[in-house]
């Protein structure tokens, strides 16, 4: 008796959930999707539509390339099994029979991750200079259907896409996010998770931290300590773990694949305690410090001044960056104690020319701006560093300021995880602010773009990890794609709350 008393209230209170009224407030784009980043411009028909249905194929030309075609294969598998049909080349003016999804690349289009999206109840276009355009194009489209889109093995999934014409470029180049795998590391299946993640939102660098005075993470094969010894600490005492320089090489491969560029850091010349205990000849004394698995900084130092630690520190250099197809390579260079002022600009002199030697431009945190720096060095701009000497002399900048863009604060005093330093940064408050009137001397035309650090000092779990990214890392990847005059934190906040459904169906555990 008491147990079908009990299956009758279950069944009362499932039942009062299916027609529970929504109490979301009403997106600006429909109550079914939402598009984040916003586009530059977009109108929508939802009361005409295109349906995704075993008809649908996606064409390419003919003479598509590569990168294209990899785009339409992707969305191909997206959308497997309701379109079974393989991608297929050819001319595709004139009627088709069957709806289909064009993609295809026009030279005329001026920013290179641009692209047009055109939706009729017949067909599907996207058009774009160059493939990351057609895959930027492709995540708007997902957007654009509802969020079963993300559940390949749910039944009955009816993928239906508003009628419309959206013309979309983002506003800065680097729209990115830091992962310190240092503090702790992460697998790099997780990695990957989060480069697919990441990219739903177009976001386009992943700045990897793969180095701390807590542990060291990456392979370095004519310095075989670094990753052996150095990897065997993280915070809190537990063994860290590095990446094989294949394993490394895969995960760069797969963002490029996501047409994210991986930007690696090393920092130095502090920062760097895992090194030290692996080769103690980094250090003045030559005597290897103690391992430091703990929150917080040793005060240990690189001896800039001793001619031998310059053939390790090009070792490193040299082979990061031989892994490393992207541009960048990042040297730290925050927080440094002990050094005089001369040293350690000396210092950062030095580390320019040793990355550009090795064919890459230099990313350092934006203490290094004092240094004699050439204008293709990029500062990233943290705290209470002179970011502005860079933007005077013409270099560029990244925009991470501490009380916004550090995932790694805690959303406020009730978050159990992360530290405090900067602030309590809540969605709204990572969201309502604008790059190009943050910092005096810093103007838009000084700004590459944004991006957002997850230091790891307490996050230790993958999902410690997109507790606190998620949702403060797409507040980031708007501000870097969206012209500032779109931008409100209520329309924002109104798409994300449908966006959480993605997130949920996409197995995320978004902290806020
Ligand atoms: C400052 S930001 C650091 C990191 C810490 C972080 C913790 C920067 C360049 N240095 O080493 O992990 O604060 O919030």
């Amino acid at each position: 008796m008491k147990i079908a008393r009990t299956s009758i209230l279950l069944l009362l209170f499932v039942a009062a959930c299916r027609v529970a009224p929504t109490t979301a407030p009403v997106p600006a784009l429909g109550s079914n999707f939402s598009v984040i980043p916003m586009p530059a411009s977009i109108q929508l028909d939802t009361s005409r539509t295109f349906r995704v249905d075993t008809s649908t194929t996606i064409y390419v030309a003919e003479s598509a390339d590569s990168a294209t075609f990899a785009v339409a294969q992707y969305l191909r598998s997206m959308l497997t099994p309701i379109v079974g049909h393989e991608v297929r080349r050819g001319v595709t003016t004139g009627p088709m029979g069957g709806r289909r999804i064009e993609l295809s690349l026009d030279p005329s289009i001026a920013n290179a991750e641009g692209y047009k999206l055109d939706v009729t109840p017949d067909d599907i276009s996207i058009v774009a200079k160059a493939p990351a355009g057609l895959f930027y194009g492709v995540q708007t489209l997902r957007q654009l259907m509802p969020v079963s889109v993300e559940y390949q093995a749910a039944v009955a999934r009816r993928l239906t896409v508003p009628t419309g014409h959206i013309v979309d470029a983002p506003r800065f180049e680097w729209r990115g996010m830091q992962i310190d795998v240092a503090r702790h590391f992460m697998q790099p299946r997780d990695v990957k998770k989060f480069i697919d993640v990441l990219s739903l939102y177009k976001i386009n660098r992943l700045h990897l931290h793969l180095a701390d005075d807590q542990g060291w993470r990456i392979e370095i094969l004519s310095r075989p300590n670094l990753a052996k010894i150095g990897g065997l600490t993280q915070v809190g005492g537990g063994v860290g773990g590095y990446y094989t320089q294949d394993e490394y090489k895969d995960i760069v491969a797969y963002a490029a694949s996501r047409f994210m560029t991986v930007v690696p850091e090393i920092d130095m010349p502090a920062h760097l305690n895992a090194a030290m205990v692996a080769y103690p000849e980094l250090t003045c004394d030559g005597v290897a410090p103690p391992a430091y698995p703990f929150i917080g900084a040793p005060k240990t130092v690189l001896c800039v001044d001793s001619a031998r630690v310059y053939p390790i520190v090009e070792d490193i250099v040299r082979e990061i960056s031989s892994m490393t197809p992207g541009p960048y390579y990042h040297i730290g260079g925050d927080e440094v104690p002990r050094l005089t002022k001369s040293q350690y600009l000396s210092f950062i002199e030095k580390m320019q020319s040793i990355v550009n030697a090795d064919g890459k431009r230099m990313v350092g945190w934006a203490d290094i701006a004092p240094a004699n720096l050439n204008t293709g060095t990029i500062t990233q701009h943290w705290s209470t560093d002179s970011v502005q000497l860079h933007a005077a002399r013409g270099g560029k900048v990244i925009m991470s300021p501490g009380p916004k863009a550090y995932l790694d604060m805690k959303y406020d005093s009730t978050t159990i995880l992360g530290l405090k330093w900067a602030g309590f940064i809540t969605p709204q408050v990572s969201y309502d602010w604008d790059p190009a009137t943050y910092r005096a001397g810093v103007p838009e035309s000084a700004i590459l773009g944004v991006e957002a650090p997850l230091w790891s000092e307490t996050v230790v779990r993958p999902e410690d990890f997109e507790f606190m990214a998620f949702p403060r890392v797409i507040s980031f990847a708007e501000i870097g794609w969206t012209p500032q005059a779109l931008r409100t934190w209520s329309d924002f906040n109104n798409r994300l709350q449908i966006g959480r459904k993605r997130l949920t169906a996409l197995g995320v555990n978004a902290g806020y």
